[in-house]
């Protein structure tokens, strides 16, 4: 894949590198603390598919329980649009791109789609190791998915760099009726594993764009922050946000 143009839902194993294009270097970014895993490149500036320049890339991984909401979870945030009807799962893995607007940073996510049903778990795993974040969901509308949510963390831990970002989200939280997992229980879950959380809904959009926004945050931060800056709070951020916007956010 070209570096310099992010192509669309394409499958492959290498993520695209990024490179400042306001005169941040490498070496800056490195000296601030970069990880090795951040896809900067200082030669010259990058752009994404859709014509728009980026500083730097991030590979976010959307993983859980087949039917939680993954595909549309992207898509709502990707195109702003709910997919209703019949449901089809995804094969494989799949991707696509979207720059954010980060602290006057752009910062382009590469959002691996993947699928959730165990016959394609060895296919997924092998692009575990170089993501950089990972929103693992459940369905608050469905039990398993919910229980399931620690073997998806024992995995991510197993397969995973050490310093990935991972977030847990409740997903489908527009259903009333039909939900079966209290928002109270996925805050305990996230606080005994020491990862945050939030509820969202690719149908209503609720929390959608927070959701990827905070994570995108959280690694710009960690690459380019200032030795006296102080550290991001993911979850601070997100409950600043979600009452900033009278809880419901879309
Ligand atoms: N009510 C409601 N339904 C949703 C929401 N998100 C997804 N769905 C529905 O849930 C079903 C599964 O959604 P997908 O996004 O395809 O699920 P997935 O996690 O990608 O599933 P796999 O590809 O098999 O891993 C579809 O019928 C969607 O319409 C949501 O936020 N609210
Ligand atoms: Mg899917």
């Amino acid at each position: 894949m070209s570096r310099k143009k992010a192509a669309k839902g394409k499958v492959s194993s290498k993520s695209p590198k990024a490179s400042p294009s306001s005169g941040r270097t490498a070496k800056g970014l490195a000296a601030a603390g970069a990880p090795s895993s951040a896809l900067v490149y200082p030669s010259r500036p990058s752009i994404s598919n859709s014509g728009e320049f980026y500083d730097i890339a991030f590979k976010v991984m959307l993983v859980g329980d087949s039917g939680v909401g993954k595909t549309c979870l992207l898509v709502r945030f990707k195109d702003g649009a709910f997919l209703a009807g019949s449901f089809i799962s995804t094969v494989g893995i799949d991707f696509r791109n979207k720059v954010m607007s980060i602290d006057s940073f752009k910062v382009k996510l590469q959002i691996w789609d993947t699928a959730g049903q165990e016959r394609f778990r060895s296919v997924t795993h092998a692009y575990y190791r170089d993501a950089n974040a990972l929103l693992l969901l459940y369905d608050v509308n469905n039990r398993t998915s919910f229980d399931n949510i620690r073997a998806w963390l024992t995995e991510i831990h197993e397969y995973t760099q050490q310093d990935v970002v991972v977030m847990l989200l409740g997903n489908k939280a527009d259903s009333t009726h039909d939900r079966v997992v209290k928002r109270e229980e996925g805050e305990k879950l996230a606080k005994e594993f020491g990862v945050p959380f939030m509820e969202t809904s690719a149908k209503s959009g609720l929390n959608v764009e927070l959701a990827f926004t905070a994570v995108a945050k959280e690694l710009k931060h960690r690459t380019m922050k200032e030795p006296d800056e102080p550290k991001f709070q993911l979850q601070e951020y997100v409950d600043k946000e979600m009452r900033v916007a009278g809880c419901c956010r879309s």
